[in-house]
């Protein structure tokens, strides 16, 4: 089966493909059965370029960018990659939190710039507590659930929000307006569909408490990013985001303050998470190629 990969994927799983070819999308192939493109936006356009397709493997669990109807109508099979990258999502979210409540990266701007010490460093540089505060986790999935694990490690009150309500000692439900305005810190792990797009709207950031963190690991869009901002540029509240709604583009108000920590997307960005997701990816082709069940198709 012929795979396009827009990149080779990291790990040694990738070797037991056997006909591979690294290149961009850029023009029609009829040859090419499988596609692997990380990032790229596969629509209509895209698959009109792909006569032969049978399988988008996408790398990652999250596929917003993937018209999956699209695909689906022209028989076009899409698999993700869910399982693999929770505790490595759930470990960056947690440390997002932990450097923004702590401020991390203003106290190693300190101590790298030779001022610790000065007037202005004797000034308050206080944090906030992270042990026994509360944390809001909207969407309870596999990498909300991995968060909520990590908090009680930090004696914190966990809330959750998400549609269905699960039934488990120490998991608050809260509407999400409440959540929003019950939590020291809120963490978002909810897929970005069309209904979820803008969840936390400027209304709802307007509802955090003076001095509460949002820690973003999920998608971008899933946040009014300009009244983020806003809040932000106020000195309201802080946030750790890892994701945003045009990347590699950031808000560049953002860039100079001081109560934002910014990462560039990398929830799933360990040595170990990459190659297994990459595993999942090969699998699916195989299994493709094989004609046997995919491992992980989409619905
Ligand atoms: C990226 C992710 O897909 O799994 C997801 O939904 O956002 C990430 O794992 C990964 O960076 C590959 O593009």
């Amino acid at each position: 089966m012929r795979v396009l990969a827009t990149q080779r994927l990291p790990g040694p799983a990738w070797d037991a493909l056997r006909d591979v070819e690294i290149a961009p999308i850029d023009g029609r192939r009829d040859d090419v059965e499988a596609l692997v493109a990380p990032g790229e936006r596969i629509d209509d356009a895209v698959l009109d370029l792909f006569p032969s397709l049978r399988l988008v493997a996408n790398y990652g669990v999250g596929y917003d960018q993937v018209d999956v109807a699209a695909c689906r109508a022209r028989g076009v099979e899409v698999t993700n990659t869910p399982g693999v990258l929770d505790a490595a999502t759930a470990d960056l979210a947690f440390a997002l939190l932990l450097a923004t409540r702590r401020r991390l990266v203003e106290g190693d701007d300190l101590v790298r710039s030779g001022n610790w010490g000065t007037s202005w460093a004797q000034a308050p540089f206080l944090g906030r507590e992270v042990t026994g505060s509360t944390l809001g986790i909207v969407g309870l999935g596999r990498i909300g659930s991995a968060m909520a694990r990590r908090a009680r490690g930090f004696e914190m009150r966990v809330l959750y929000h998400q549609r269905t309500r699960v039934d488990e000692p120490g998991l608050e439900y809260r509407a999400l307006d409440e959540l929003m305005s019950d939590a020291d810190v809120v963490s978002v792990h909810a897929p970005l569909t069309p209904e979820t797009k803008g969840l936390i709207s400027r209304e709802r950031l307007a509802l955090l408490r003076d001095g509460a963190t949002l820690v973003n690991t999920a998608r971008g869009a899933l946040v009014d990013e300009d009244a983020l901002v806003d809040e932000l540029m106020s000195g309201r509240i802080s946030a750790g985001l890892d994701v945003f709604v045009h990347e590699p583009a950031v808000p560049h108000a953002l860039f100079g303050l001081a109560n934002v920590v910014l990462t560039p997307h990398i929830g799933s960005g360990t040595v170990e998470t990459r190659s297994a997701m990459t595993q999942v990816v090969v699998d699916n082709l195989l299994a493709a190629e094989r004609g046997e069940p995919l491992l992980t198709p989409v619905n």
